[in-house]
């Protein structure tokens, strides 16, 4: 069925197709070619009968169909206009055996961070979750973290934002001297000690959010809010569906090349090279952010030493330059 619906749009892409052409390419019958098109047609899609056949004429701003249309990275998407959390049902999606699927959301009313945190997740905002199912060691798992930071850092300096990354999961924008967040990643995963079973990366950007829609005390920002501020002139939304392609694409090259990821991170860091103070499950870490090393791991140059930190909430001490 998914597959199918890809062909129709990736048909309908390439310019006016006849309902026989279709169901020839397709290997289908023209009855399941029709309702494939009364498909696309009641998801918004503006899909034209012409004498040359199916002319597609606009596409809808955001769901499911939209993003699959003409997406260069092979995800499923499963769009809901309302849903608890993407994380919890990609979680439900993943333990029934589904790989490379992305749950997207208009609107989360039960968003989480790390930690069990509430998330704010407004309409007008990016919340996704993709389900993956890579051959790799649980200990691995965090570069897909930094994978997804990276993809979204690159997704937001597309849209004339100059976000960068807060070790592990933050991007930031820097507006004064203060640094607001714009996007939350949330990975989740189960697996044994030498194989993941599933990993669920959550992905939350605040794309066409008001200001005064975020938790005041979060420091938080948003993709539309800093496009004003910065003067841009005439419509500052972002197209959600193209905002959301943007990230999975870059997110589907990054994890096809885990190599790839640290160097990209490091040009994008916004922690290396400050005081930082990181709250770890076993005591505080302070010093000098050196590096960044695989798959994750910070390392802070403290006064007792070298440390490497896997995990932990993180502060930057220095002032903004
Ligand atoms: C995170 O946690 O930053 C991870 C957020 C992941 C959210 C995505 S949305 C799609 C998917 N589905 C989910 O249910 N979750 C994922 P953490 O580092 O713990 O930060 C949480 C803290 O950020 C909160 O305690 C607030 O202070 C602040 N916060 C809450 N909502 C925010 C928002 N929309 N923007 C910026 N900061 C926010």
């Amino acid at each position: 069925m998914q597959e199918t619906r890809r062909r129709v749009l990736d048909a309908l892409a390439d310019g006016p197709v006849t309902g026989p052409e279709l169901a020839e390419r397709l290997d289908v019958s023209r009855a399941a070619v029709w309702k494939h098109v009364e498909a696309l047609r009641e998801a918004g899609f503006e899909v034209e009968g012409t004498d040359d056949g199916y002319v597609l004429r606009s596409i809808p701003e955001y769901g499911g169909p939209a993003i699959e249309y003409r997406l260069e990275a092979d995800f499923d998407v499963e769009f809901h206009d309302g849903l608890g959390s993407t994380n919890a049902r990609a979680r439900e999606l993943a333990a029934e055996g589904r790989d490379d699927t992305v749950v997207v959301a208009a609107e989360q009313t039960g968003g989480r961070g790390r930690l069990d945190r509430e998330w704010a997740s407004p309409r007008g905002g990016v919340w996704l979750s993709v389900v993956c199912r890579p051959a790799v060691p649980p200990a691995q798992v965090p570069i897909y973290t930094l994978a997804a930071a990276v993809a979204v850092t690159r997704a937001a300096r597309e849209a004339g934002v100059p976000a960068e990354i807060k070790w592990p999961n933050d991007v930031l924008v820097r507006v004064g001297d203060e640094e607001r967040k714009l996007c939350g990643i949330l990975t989740e995963m189960e697996g044994e000690a030498d194989r993941v079973s599933w990993v669920v990366v959550g992905i939350g950007v605040n794309l066409n959010v008001d200001e005064s829609d975020l938790p005041a005390a979060a420091n938080a920002t948003s993709v539309r809010a800093y496009r004003e501020h910065a003067g841009h002139e005439g419509d500052t939304d972002i197209p959600r569906r193209l905002f959301v392609q943007r990230v999975l694409e870059e997110f589907d090259d990054l994890r096809a090349d885990p190599e790839s990821v640290l160097p990209a991170w490091r040009e994008y860091a916004s922690t290396l090279g400050r005081r930082v103070r990181i709250g770890t499950p076993g005591g505080e870490v302070v010093g000098e952010a050196v590096d960044v090393a695989f798959p994750g791991t910070l390392v802070v140059e403290t006064d007792e030493g070298m440390r490497r930190v896997t995990a932990g909430d993180c502060e930057h001490l220095r002032p903004v330059e």
